[in-house]
């Protein structure tokens, strides 16, 4: 009796330190078992396309608790902009938002889409990318490039955005004009059909550009003028309206692959619900946002937006990219208005 106290006390205390040390233990390592899913974007805080991540964040934290480490890298922190497809063919990131341009690098038929009036409005957007045309071209993303879509954003429709007001009415207008556009051919290309002078440049240097005179205007769809505050360094807006432009959620194959089943589709719903949020902020703030600017002491103007899309649509037949073009696309695209 005498000597059973203390072996059960002994072993009470040994169960409880062997507990502890088991939750010690296992903690960490039921956290490492979280799939990682970086997120790379040049677009700042205040975007929609960057509040959408927190809306895909919390959608998959509620569908799959504890089984993903979402990171969200904004202002292009992580990778530059247009490095991330790379960064993912390397496993150095899993998931980002990408543009035409970039996948045109590797999938040069999607040259169609960084092409200025090709695409209608937002709705026809949805139909392209929703429809067959998305689900055939997305096929060859997935094989030439290791990616995966997921889900089409509307970013919102492109428009100039110049330093100094000036009459710009047709292409010739824009001559000798310094229009900053992101840095790949395929936008220069679209910068020059505009009638320009394009230079290109980071997103992120775009807003002392401007300041300091460095280019004379840059294209971007209004709500990005906002949430970049291009509005306090510019004077005027010119609504060519020349771009439909889309950015797609796509994870690396890899990544996406080695999910259950069931992950797979969680994730895959979190990225619809990442873009139906995008899209519907977009559109709405977009509708709103002219008086915003004429409030804010920005002159816009309306040009001749037939000039200019005569001028972009014969610069582009007659140009290397719509050699690559499939056979009957355009007319396809135009049929899912
Ligand atoms: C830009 O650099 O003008 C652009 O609008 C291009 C888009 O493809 C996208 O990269 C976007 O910037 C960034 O997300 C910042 O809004």
């Amino acid at each position: 009796m005498i000597l059973s106290m203390p072996i059960s006390r002994n072993f009470k205390r040994r169960t409880l330190l062997v507990a502890a040390a088991l939750t010690a233990a296992t903690t960490p390592a039921l956290a490492q078992t979280k799939t990682l899913l970086r997120i790379s974007t040049p677009a700042v805080p205040d975007a929609w396309h960057a509040k959408m991540w927190t809306a895909f964040k919390e959608t998959l934290d509620k569908s799959a608790p504890g089984e993903f480490d979402v990171q969200i890298n904004l202002n292009a922190s992580l990778f530059k902009q247009g490095a991330e497809p790379t960064a993912m063919a390397r496993g150095n990131l899993e998931l980002t938002s990408v543009s035409p341009a970039d996948i045109a690098k590797l999938v040069p038929e999607f040259s169609i889409f960084t092409a200025g009036y090709i695409l209608h409005n937002p709705a026809h957007q949805q139909k392209v990318f929703n429809g067959p045309i998305g689900a055939e071209l997305f096929k060859t993303v997935s094989e030439k490039m290791d990616i995966a879509v997921l889900s089409t954003c509307y970013l919102g429709t492109r428009q100039l955005n110049l330093r100094e007001a000036r009459n710009v009415r047709t292409p010739a207008d824009l001559r000798g004009i310094k229009l900053r556009m992101p840095g790949s051919k395929e936008w220069l290309f679209l910068g020059n059909a505009l009638g320009a002078t394009a230079t290109p440049l980071a997103f992120g240097e775009v807003y002392l550009g401007l300041k300091t005179g460095t280019i004379d205007g840059q294209d971007n769809p209004l709500p990005s003028v906002r949430a970049a505050k291009f509005y306090e360094v510019t004077k005027q807006i010119v609504l060519t309206g020349h771009l439909v432009d889309s950015l797609f959620i796509a994870i690396a194959n890899k990544t996406f692959q080695a999910l259950t089943p069931a992950q797979r589709q969680k994730v895959s719903a979190a990225a619809q619900a990442a873009a139906a949020y995008n899209n519907e902020f977009t559109l709405k703030e977009e509708s709103q946002l002219v008086e915003f600017f004429k409030k804010e002491g920005l002159q816009v103007s309306a040009p001749d937006v037939e000039a200019f899309r005569k001028a972009v649509q014969v610069a582009y037949q007659n140009s290397d990219y719509a050699k690559v073009w499939p056979k009957g696309l355009v007319e396809r695209i135009n049929a899912a208005e």
